[in-house]
């Protein structure tokens, strides 16, 4: 299995969720705007991931290119852990609820202001909507507040799951991007990236 992808960009979540769930995968990190072989330009990368987005997973026959779904994909793949409630099940219901919260309103902001700031070609950057996203973005921390509490534990119930990696993934990008915490998703994202499968997966970065 592999694992393509970029340092602490979305495809983190993934390279974290494959070491929760003690599988064994290759890494290898794409070059940004590079034409090489693993070049995000380049013809090979673009034959997997037709954006030349990052991450992409490649396991056998299949080819995954959405982060939330190689997560899920790879939670269900080690039978053994339960790292996603079962599929028909109220606590699977409020799982798929906070993925889906998580890359819709909660990212939302960040990847706006991304875009932006450097994403974007110079001249689709809208530099006044800037401040719309900070606003957006304490707007979505007060419903994330509203969905897992104000200090949580864990993201669902009383254990661990990949929710957990998409809201702490997606949370640590805001403070990168220099967006203000809520005081207590910045103690939970810190336990969150105390966990050894997510300090194995930084050290792959390095
Ligand atoms: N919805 C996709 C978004 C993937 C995405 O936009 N990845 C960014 C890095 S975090 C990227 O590759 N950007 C390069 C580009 O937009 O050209 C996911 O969650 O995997």
């Amino acid at each position: 299995m592999k694992i393509y992808g970029v340092g602490k960009s979305r495809s983190f979540r993934t390279i974290w969720a494959a070491e929760e769930a003690g599988l064994d995968y290759e890494y290898i990190e794409v070059e940004f705007g590079g034409v090489g072989d693993n070049g995000s330009n380049g013809e090979a990368y673009r034959e997997l991931n037709f954006q030349g987005k990052v991450p992409t997973l490649v396991d056998g026959e299949l080819i995954l290119t959405e982060s939330a779904a190689i997560v899920n994909y790879l939670a269900t793949k080690n039978t053994s852990t339960s790292l996603i409630p079962k599929d028909g099940t109220h606590e699977r219901a409020l799982y798929d609820q906070l993925a889906f919260f998580t890359l819709t309103d909660l990212e939302q902001p960040l990847w706006t202001n991304g875009k932006h700031r450097f994403a974007l070609p110079e001249k689709h950057r809208v530099p006044q909507i800037l401040d719309t996203t900070l606003w957006e973005f304490h707007k979505s921390q007060k419903a994330l507040r509203d969905l897992i509490g104000e200090s949580p534990e864990f993201a669902l119930g009383n254990r661990f799951t990949m929710a957990d990696v998409l809201i702490a993934h997606t949370l640590t990008w805001a403070e990168n991007f220099k967006f203000e915490l809520f005081d207590g998703f910045a103690d939970y994202k810190n336990r969150m990236y105390a966990r050894s499968a997510c300090q194995a997966a930084l050290a792959k970065l390095k």
